[in-house]
């Protein structure tokens, strides 16, 4: 079994690779984030959720990097005119998943059940666990006051400067049921490559997360979410690299893949960085990390069975001592 853990666009376009790759001969497992879930309208939003769910599905807009391709956005309009908040945009078709969603949670089923109903339902072929079904979301510090993670960054489009983030609720949070044993029993578990702190850390603060990583005798991989220089093509993808940065940066991290590993040192035992950040290795190595080189820019889903194939190799590669930093 492979376990994946992570949320956003990048991690989604992996796992599309990954169960290709492993297609009838592995179970998949993605555990992904809800601190960036939000209530508006009434209705609970959940987009790392549904960027996955719609991208295993076929049918997330690729351009966009979020909801559906060819939705249309009429009834945010008729909001909007009758004087509605409407920063957020939700699709038409879209909303029929907000609506199924909002409405079984508020008869009284758990995230868990219904992210398995909705997935079962649009055919994803893999096993999506919310992280958690308690409630947390990811809040940022801004001179001009604190923001959810959401307002920051769709409503602000990032422009505000950051001067701390926190994962409200966390503390208390817990894991959804089927997490932590999946991290303790996969072969191989994928930190995606996702922003470090709006979509991985809630997974690892979680309670017992970081214990079941440390207590695995298999392999744990990250796959770097920062490549330097890339050119920007994408909707969003200049914002989510700024979103990433301002974010490391109010962690006081540089936005530079070797410092995503030292974030994550202690929880994996292999570092995927991008072919463009080859002189970067020394500097991961040193970390006690096995450091391997990789494409790891994905902008079709397809393109990423070549990295997937380069993961999968880690589960029949001979054991290597596990980090020394990961004990205890
Ligand atoms: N991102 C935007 O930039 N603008 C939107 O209006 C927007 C709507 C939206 C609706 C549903 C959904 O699941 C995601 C949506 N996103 C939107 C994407 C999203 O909130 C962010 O890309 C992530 O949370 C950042 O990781």
């Amino acid at each position: 079994m492979i376990t994946m853990l992570g949320g956003g666009i990048g991690a989604s376009r992996l796992w599309t690779g990954l169960r290709e790759a492993a297609v009838d001969r592995m179970p998949l497992t993605a555990v992904v984030n809800t601190a960036d879930d939000v209530w508006l309208h009434g209705l609970r939003i959940c987009p790392d959720v549904d960027t996955l769910l719609y991208g295993l599905s076929g049918v997330r807009d690729e351009d966009r990097g979020w909801g559906i391709a060819g939705d249309t956005f009429r009834c945010m309009a008729q909001l909007r005119r009758l004087g509605g908040d409407a920063w957020f945009s939700l699709g038409d078709i879209d909303l029929a998943v907000h609506l199924l969603r909002t409405g079984r949670l508020l008869e009284g089923a758990t995230l868990t059940t219904v992210t398995r109903e909705l997935a079962e339902r649009l055919g994803v072929g893999v096993r999506v666990l919310p992280m958690t079904d308690d409630e947390v979301h990811t809040r940022v510090s801004t001179p001009s006051g604190p923001l959810h993670y959401q307002e920051y960054f769709v409503r602000e489009e990032c422009r505000p400067p950051v001067t701390a983030v926190e994962h409200v609720g966390l503390v208390s949070a817990r894991p959804a049921p089927g997490v932590l044993e999946a991290i303790s029993t996969a072969d191989l578990v994928v930190l995606g490559p996702s922003n470090p702190v709006a979509s991985i850390s809630p997974i690892l603060g979680l309670r017992g997360v970081r214990e079941a990583l440390h207590a695995r005798t298999g392999p744990v991989v990250a796959v770097t979410p920062v490549i330097s220089n890339i050119p920007i093509t994408e909707d969003g993808e200049q914002r989510r690299a700024a979103s990433r940065a301002a974010l490391l940066a109010a962690r006081g991290l540089a936005h530079r893949a070797s410092a995503v590993a030292g974030l994550y040192r202690d929880v994996i035992d292999a570092f995927v960085l991008d072919v463009a950040d080859g002189d970067q290795h020394g500097e991961v190595a040193a970390l006690g990390l096995h450091v391997i080189i990789a494409d790891t820019l994905i902008r079709d889903p397809e393109r990423s069975v070549g990295l997937a194939d380069r993961l999968l190799e880690l589960i029949s590669a001979p054991r290597r001592p596990l980090n020394p930093l990961a004990e205890g």
